[in-house]
């Protein structure tokens, strides 16, 4: 999978893209993060990517020139199958959303800033608007984090364990079980008997027992 970037503001990527599974995922040719600083393809010589908006009122718009110049640039070297804008009136994010776009090979990722972008940015170069949830970010540059890892994850070989990412919670409509380690007891709190039994089918109807109470008493709505 190459997941292309595209901010105004590419030094807040440095930490979390570049540490533990996404870090893993890129070393062994995995997955491809490319960050492209929208400063790069400011057409003036000042490298403003942003201006008032017609009509007035506060705030800063991103440029159409710039984001559609990043664009075009990389599609000249590939075929993209989604070019996803983060905002906060987009669609909310979900796992279903995730699994779906775990599939496709490129993407291109359009963080907004300020007050957004210029609405023909979103007319005529994007295929998909999404938010991560119903609160308002500074940017999109954390959305895009989100997105990001919650698509590296699911792309296959990235964890160790196969499976581990079939257990998440959501990927069934239901919540993790609890999970426990060593040691089995400390100050007199214990981990349920049943972990320790060996046997796998007590185990595993006991977790699903322990997913369903949990979903039903936080998330009912996942079981309809
Ligand atoms: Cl994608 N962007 C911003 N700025 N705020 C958000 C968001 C995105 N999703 C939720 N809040």
């Amino acid at each position: 999978m190459k997941i292309d970037i595209i901010t105004c503001l590419p030094n807040l990527f440095e930490g979390p893209m570049t540490q533990s599974i996404i870090r893993r995922s890129m070393d062994k040719g995995l997955v491809e993060l490319k960050i492209h600083d929208l400063r790069d393809y400011a057409a003036n010589k000042h490298k403003h990517v942003d201006d008032y908006a017609f009509g007035g009122g506060a705030g800063m718009v991103l440029m159409l020139e710039p984001i559609d110049k990043c664009i075009s640039n990389l599609k000249s070297k590939r075929d993209y199958d989604e070019v996803i804008y983060l905002t906060p009136d987009g669609t909310t994010y979900n796992q279903s959303i995730a699994n779906q776009l775990s599939l496709q090979k490129n993407l291109i990722l359009i963080c907004g800033h300020y007050k957004g972008v210029d609405q023909r940015v979103r007319d005529h170069l994007i295929t998909k608007e999404i938010s991560i949830g119903d609160y308002v970010l500074s940017g999109g540059e954390l959305a895009a984090m989100v997105l990001a890892d919650s698509l590296i994850r699911l792309v296959p070989g990235v964890l160790n364990n196969e499976t581990s990412a079939l257990s998440d919670s959501f990927q069934d409509n239901l919540l993790a079980p609890p999970i426990y380690t060593r040691p089995s007891e400390y100050k007199g709190w214990k981990v349920p008997e049943v972990l320790s039994s060996g046997h796998e089918a007590n185990i595993e109807a006991w977790r699903y027992e322990q997913a369903l109470k949990k979903t039903e008493k936080r998330r009912p709505d996942l079981l309809k």
